[in-house]
């Protein structure tokens, strides 16, 4: 067979199960660790139920995932899992399905690990959302589940830390209501109101503009320029101020 059949021919076949996203849906990814429950546990020496080395690994992935082709207006992180809302207008690669999972997830990989010293891989799955409100709801979801995963990580490994086995611990929180798991915390001293931020809600990180001064060689002067920079938001808004934010962000 001459290459131009065969090559027409095996592309239906190559191309049969690809996807694009639509134009005219908000996009986010959501990637998250593989394994990290083990990885943090077992192989690394983290601290429990947080560790900064490790929200600081996330933060250093996110920032290049947001920096690397692909035009992200919005990165999340919270837990092992990071979060993406692309620019509305976003085209690259056709909004190929495919594309995005697996450049994300390599990237996400490769960095981690880097940052590491040890081969970690993520997963990534886009979620198209059709309107801004779910765009909005999306986030709000997650920083939900930030919360609620704080509540029960910080009940759980203070019990670890007197001394209760696993079994002891999941079962003593298990079908517990939040204001008991905030009472439980109470009780040993702990104020789950007065933890830090990032912990509750997550870390976010956006762009901004920043006004540069630097040299230039051609007309041997200073001239001042302005750059985008990548911020760091460690104390994020909650409720109606944080879905605004999201608003704003994602128009
Ligand atoms: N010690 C420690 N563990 C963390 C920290 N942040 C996240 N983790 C752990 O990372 C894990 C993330 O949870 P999951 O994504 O549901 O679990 P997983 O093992 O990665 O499972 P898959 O994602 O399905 O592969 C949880 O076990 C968290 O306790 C941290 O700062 N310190
Ligand atoms: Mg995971």
């Amino acid at each position: 067979m001459k290459f131009d059949d065969l090559d027409k021919k095996m592309r239906v076949y190559e191309q049969s199960i690809d996807q694009t996203v639509l134009n005219e849906m908000y996009l986010v990814a959501r990637l998250d660790g593989r394994n990290f429950s083990r990885l943090t546990k077992e192989i690394c020496d983290f601290e429990a139920p947080f560790d900064e080395r490790f929200r600081d690994m996330m933060i250093k992935t996110v920032k290049v995932l947001m920096d690397c082709g692909f035009r992200v207006v919005y990165g999340y992180t919270e837990s092992d899992e990071i979060s993406l809302l692309f620019h509305k207008e976003e085209n690259t690669f056709g909004r190929k399905v495919r594309k995005f999972n697996s450049i994300l997830a390599g990237m996400a990989s490769a960095v981690f690990s880097l940052e590491l010293g040890q081969p970690v891989a993520f997963d990534c799955r886009l979620v198209p959302l059709p309107n801004v409100e779910l765009v909005q709801d999306y986030f709000l979801w997650r920083q939900a589940d930030a919360h609620r995963n704080a509540l029960n990580a910080h009940c759980y490994w203070m019990l670890r830390k007197e001394g209760k086995s696993v079994e002891e611990a999941t079962k003593m929180l298990e079908g517990k209501s939040v204001s008991y798991k905030n009472e439980l915390l109470f009780s040993r001293d702990i104020n789950f109101d007065k933890l830090p931020g990032w912990q509750k809600r997550g870390t976010g990180v956006f762009w901004t503009e920043v006004e540069k001064t630097g040299y230039n060689p051609v007309t041997n002067s200073e001239e001042k320029a302005i750059r985008r920079e990548l911020k760091t938001d460690m104390e994020l808004e909650l409720g109606e101020k944080y879905a605004q934010f999201i608003k704003g962000l994602a128009e």
